[in-house]
């Protein structure tokens, strides 16, 4: 499973006073900890502070990046807060995202093409969010297509089904996990990725709704997650649910996680 820390968010009250205040040391200490708590990527996000969004990405990941060597996620919709991020960022970053939306997709290509960049590509157009695993493999399959083209090898491609609250329509969240699994297996190579937090919106116990989508989510072959990497019961369950589904041989990152403690909270 990749590991997408979300943490560094400036929609967290904690991120956003620490950008206000310029507190390095509170971002240096959140990137430490996500990047040894197995955070392959580091997401980064100032989309609050409209009109200093990219002076704002542009010090978290110079500060980031004097602490720690796990590449950032460029979290913005805005393509030129992407490439002037792109300019400080050093190693291959991830883009967290390029979707159809005509005018994102027109100005993010030609600063991505033929690069190694990792990409997160939503299943979203200018027609808005998708409702079916159908509406959501049309998409995708545009942005293969066109992401191929343009030079992105398949690998490097993350598809972002997008997930969206099962409180608002019950079909949601079958509608994603059938997604998940069709382009798993119509894109050999390709990886799947999502936040969770949307799924939960306005039911309670949100972060248990949470876990257990994330679970099933796993069942079906999504490898990548942006989630908090410090939770401990949901790195729990992620390492246990990969081990259970066949991706864990002699499961041995079971027994790694076992023998470094990480089910301890459990007694
Ligand atoms: N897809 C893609 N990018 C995304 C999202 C997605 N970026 C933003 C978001 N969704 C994922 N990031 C976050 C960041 C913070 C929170 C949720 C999603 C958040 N955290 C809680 C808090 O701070 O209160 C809880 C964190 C915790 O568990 O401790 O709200 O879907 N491509």
């Amino acid at each position: 499973m990749i590991i997408v820390g979300e943490l560094i968010n400036a929609s967290r009250k904690p991120i956003a006073e620490a950008i206000r205040n310029q507190d390095s040391e509170y971002v240096k200490k959140i990137a430490r900890e996500e990047s040894e708590a197995g955070a392959g990527y580091i997401d980064v996000n100032a989309g609050i502070f409209v009109g200093q969004e990219t002076e704002y990405v542009k010090w978290l990941i110079t500060n980031i990046q004097s602490v720690v060597d796990t590449p950032c996620s460029i979290d913005s919709p805005d393509p030129q807060v992407i490439t002037a991020a792109l300019s400080v960022h050093r190693g291959t970053a991830m883009i967290n995202s390029i979707s159809l939306e005509k005018e994102r997709y027109d100005r993010l290509m030609p600063v991505i093409a033929h690069t190694d960049l990792k990409v997160i590509a939503l299943c979203m157009s200018d027609d808005g969010m998708p409702e079916t695993a159908d509406d959501r493999l049309r998409n995708a399959d545009k942005l293969v297509t066109g992401l191929t083209r343009n030079g992105i090898p398949v690998g490097n491609i993350f598809i972002d089904p997008l997930v969206q609250p099962v409180a608002t329509n019950t079909t949601y969240a079958v509608e994603f996990l059938d997604a998940v699994e069709r382009i798993m297996t119509g894109y050999p190579g390709i990886h799947t990725i999502c936040g969770l937090s949307n799924v939960s919106y306005g039911l309670p116990v949100r972060k248990f709704i949470n876990h257990i989508f994330a679970v099933l989510a796993i069942g079906k072959g999504l490898d990548a997650l942006i989630v908090n990497p410090l939770d401990a019961m949901m790195n729990a369950s992620l390492t246990t649910a990969e081990t259970l589904t066949g991706r864990d041989d002699f499961c041995a990152d079971y027994l790694q996680a076992y023998r470094k403690g990480k089910f301890e909270f459990l007694n």
